[in-house]
């Protein structure tokens, strides 16, 4: 055979990192990847199917679900619901954490946190999206796993990964140990190992951020802004502006290019938009992991207190050495 690693086989051969382990993880995060190319199958013929348009029921959040989002809730909390290492599933798109059937679940010691189907109002015109996880050990050692085995700090995670569902779709996670990305090879069905040890570069020259909502921004972020715009040739400023909506896409460009994503507090959203649980902690697991750097302009996401399920955050994310720029105005002007 080719010099070919899918997905599979790299989980196995990296089991050996973790000599404690039983092979759960292992079993969690291919799980993951099956149900990950169910939803595949499902955005990628969205167009052609009477799936598109708005199911009608309302998430916590108040936002229309659309149908791919409850397809793609669905097959993931069945896929980590029936393998027996999973004792709760934690999804952006239910308001309470589905607890699985104590039968299944009595030896089970992780906890996911997911979001399905993040971007979803893309889907319509055919952009990206995609998935985000993030694992946890179960910290309670008796009973029915609870709310606070759930609530735990981002540095707690022991594995997150994100799927993007674009033109080619990958799976990327990290386990603590690295980054790795694998591309979907359709003709066999297969994630093959593309992006191995992936790093984000240190500096970048591509900001992301909702611009359309700048009154709102933080004094902080409008100055940023403006460095970001003014010409320097030494720091090949100004810099591009690349926004596609899909925070996945959007992080997973600047962790290849470099950059900086940001979603941060607005008058109108003082807490930011974006859920810690579901979408800051994973990502910025993943983005420390590959060297960058991830923080809600003032401190670091992973160290944030997990209060609620639907927490949110603000979020800068992405190359070292411009977020910490970010942070610098953040703190000087908000
Ligand atoms: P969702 O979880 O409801 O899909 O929302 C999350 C998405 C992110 O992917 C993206 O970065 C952000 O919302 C875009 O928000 P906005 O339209 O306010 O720029
Ligand atoms: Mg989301």
């Amino acid at each position: 055979m080719s010099g070919i690693l899918t997905l599979g086989q790299f989980i196995i051969e990296k089991q050996s990192d973790f000599p404690y382990a039983k092979g759960e993880l292992s079993r969690l995060l291919r799980d993951i990847g099956i149900a990950a190319k169910i939803v595949n199958r499902e955005v990628n013929k969205a167009g052609l199917m009477d799936i598109l348009g708005e199911v009608g029921t309302i998430n916590i959040q108040g936002e229309n679900q659309k149908k791919l989002d409850v397809f793609a809730n669905e097959q993931f909390i069945s896929a980590l619901t029936s393998g027996g290492e999973c004792c709760i599933v934690a999804s952006e798109e239910n308001d309470e954490f589905v607890p699985i059937d104590a039968e299944v679940s009595k030896n089970a010691r992780y906890i996911v946190a997911i979001d399905p189907l993040d971007g979803s109002s893309n889907i319509d015109v055919n952009v990206a999206v995609g998935t985000i996880f993030s694992i946890y050990r179960r910290k309670s050692t008796d009973g029915k796993a609870t709310l606070e085995d759930v609530l735990q700090q981002g540095t707690e995670q022991v594995a997150a990964g994100y799927v993007i569902y674009g033109s080619s779709t990958m799976l990327v996670y990290t386990t603590g140990k690295g980054v790795n990305g694998f591309t979907l090879d359709p003709s066999i069905g297969e994630f093959c190992l593309s992006h191995p040890n992936m790093k984000i570069p240190t500096d970048g020259t591509i900001y992301s951020i909702n611009e359309g909502n700048y009154v709102h921004f933080p004094d902080g972020v409008k100055k940023y802004l403006k460095y970001c715009q003014i010409e320097d040739e030494q720091t090949s400023r100004p810099y591009t502006s690349r926004y596609i909506g899909s925070m996945v896409a959007d992080i997973h460009r600047n962790m290849i290019k470099g950059g900086i994503f940001i979603y941060p507090t607005t008058s109108s959203a003082p807490n930011g938009k974006l859920r810690l649980v579901y979408e800051c902690n994973p990502m910025a697991f993943i983005i420390e992991q590959a060297g960058g750097r991830a923080t809600d302009g003032y401190n670091r996401i992973l160290d944030q207190q997990v209060t609620s399920l639907h927490q949110r955050s603000a979020i800068f994310i992405g190359s070292k050495n411009m977020v910490l720029k970010a942070e610098e105005l953040m703190q000087q002007y908000s």
